[in-house]
């Protein structure tokens, strides 16, 4: 009977040292798992088979051989968890590996955006006038009859005024604005002389679209008001502009016109840039082309403001942005500028 017990306990301790042995060179999970099968599990596990025979044994040999698997149990669970701990370390470390990122690559370039021309154009044209002490200011899109016609000195019976051109919001009375003149009326309304101020923004045409007109373009005004102001005076500063704009070698010139808001009134042309004044297609053989319409502020529009007109006076002027941005960088469609295409936006 004692050789019995003594086998068994030896057989005990040699399956130890053998599953010990065994789990070793083990280095994947699922060799690992196979082992935890094969001698602890719970059915056909190696350390089952042996505590099997407890039933056969004496009262005095069962805590002997039981606590002997215990102990042989406990020491394989513990090799087990260490190896299980050691092999989640070596995957985290694979892992770390093979997702390592190369803080020292260059970085991938983002799209960078720029200015639309028109915005640039804008912008331009405002900053020549800031630097003559020009201040700017914005103003609605949707006026009212008064603001953008009656205010103005455009009288109802003026084709400006046509419903055919106009686009009303609520009939006769609401509209979007077909000039920024408007936003002038407004600031004189609100302030009193001297008044500086450049208007750019968008305003509504009802025009047939072709390849120099669009019912939506953008339009630059501006206004001074002082005691002292005379025609000299408009046309130093917008020589002057044209020069800032276009480059001092251009000429200006001054040809009258007429604008109901305005007497007198004229438009400036400057020299064609291409053919230097000598007659090219560009300028349509003229030698010249038209930049902007301006005038001396009318005394009835002053009036309407408020504004006495024997003791002030001013000047006003008015472009198309579209037109000058055109002029400056050459291009033949105006189209181009609402239309969102990458090609034509990348080349300016
Ligand atoms: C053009 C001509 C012009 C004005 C706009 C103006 C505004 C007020 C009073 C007087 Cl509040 N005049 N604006 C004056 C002359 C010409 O625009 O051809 N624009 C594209």
């Amino acid at each position: 009977m004692v050789g019995q017990l003594e086998q068994l306990l030896g057989q005990l301790d040699a399956l130890r040292v053998r599953a010990l042995e065994e789990l070793e060179p083990i280095n994947s999970s699922a060799d690992l798992e196979e082992w935890d099968t094969r001698y602890l599990g719970r059915n056909r596990g190696e350390l089952k088979s042996l505590s099997s025979v407890m039933p056969k044994l004496t009262k005095e040999e069962r805590p002997v051989v039981g606590q002997r698997i215990n102990a042989v149990k406990t020491a394989l669970e513990r090799h087990l968890q260490e190896k299980r701990e050691e092999l989640k370390q070596r995957e985290l470390l694979l892992a770390l590996e093979r997702e390592r990122i190369d803080v020292t690559l260059p970085g991938r370039a983002l799209p960078v955006g720029k200015m639309h021309p028109l915005s640039r154009t804008i912008l331009e044209v405002t900053e020549i006038f800031a630097r003559m002490g020009f201040s700017v200011v914005q103003g609605l899109e949707v006026e009212d009859d008064y603001h953008n016609f009656q205010g103005l000195n455009i009288p109802t019976d003026h084709p400006a005024r046509d419903m055919q051109d106009t686009f009303w919001v609520s009939p006769e009375q609401i509209l979007l604005r077909t000039q920024t003149s408007p936003m002038q009326i407004r600031t004189m309304e609100q302030s009193e002389p001297p008044v500086r101020v450049v208007v750019p923004g968008k305003v509504y045409r009802n025009e047939d679209i072709d390849a120099t007109h669009e019912a939506m373009f953008h339009q630059i005004e501006g206004l001074l008001i002082d005691e002292v102001c005379t025609m000299a005076d408009l046309k130093g500063c917008l020589e002057r502009f044209a020069h800032e704009m276009f480059g001092p070698e251009r000429r200006v010139r001054f040809r009258g016109s007429y604008f109901p808001f305005t007497e007198p009134s004229a438009e400036m042309d400057i020299s064609c840039g291409l053919c230097d004044g000598k007659g090219c297609r560009s300028c349509k053989y003229s030698g010249w082309l038209e930049i902007l319409g301006s005038g001396m502020v009318h005394p009835q529009v002053l009036r309407n403001v408020g504004y006495d007109p024997k003791k002030y006076r001013g000047f006003a002027f008015g472009m198309g942005v579209e037109r000058i941005a055109m002029l400056k960088y050459g291009i033949g469609e105006i189209r181009l500028f609402s239309g969102n295409d990458l090609r034509f936006l990348r080349q300016l």
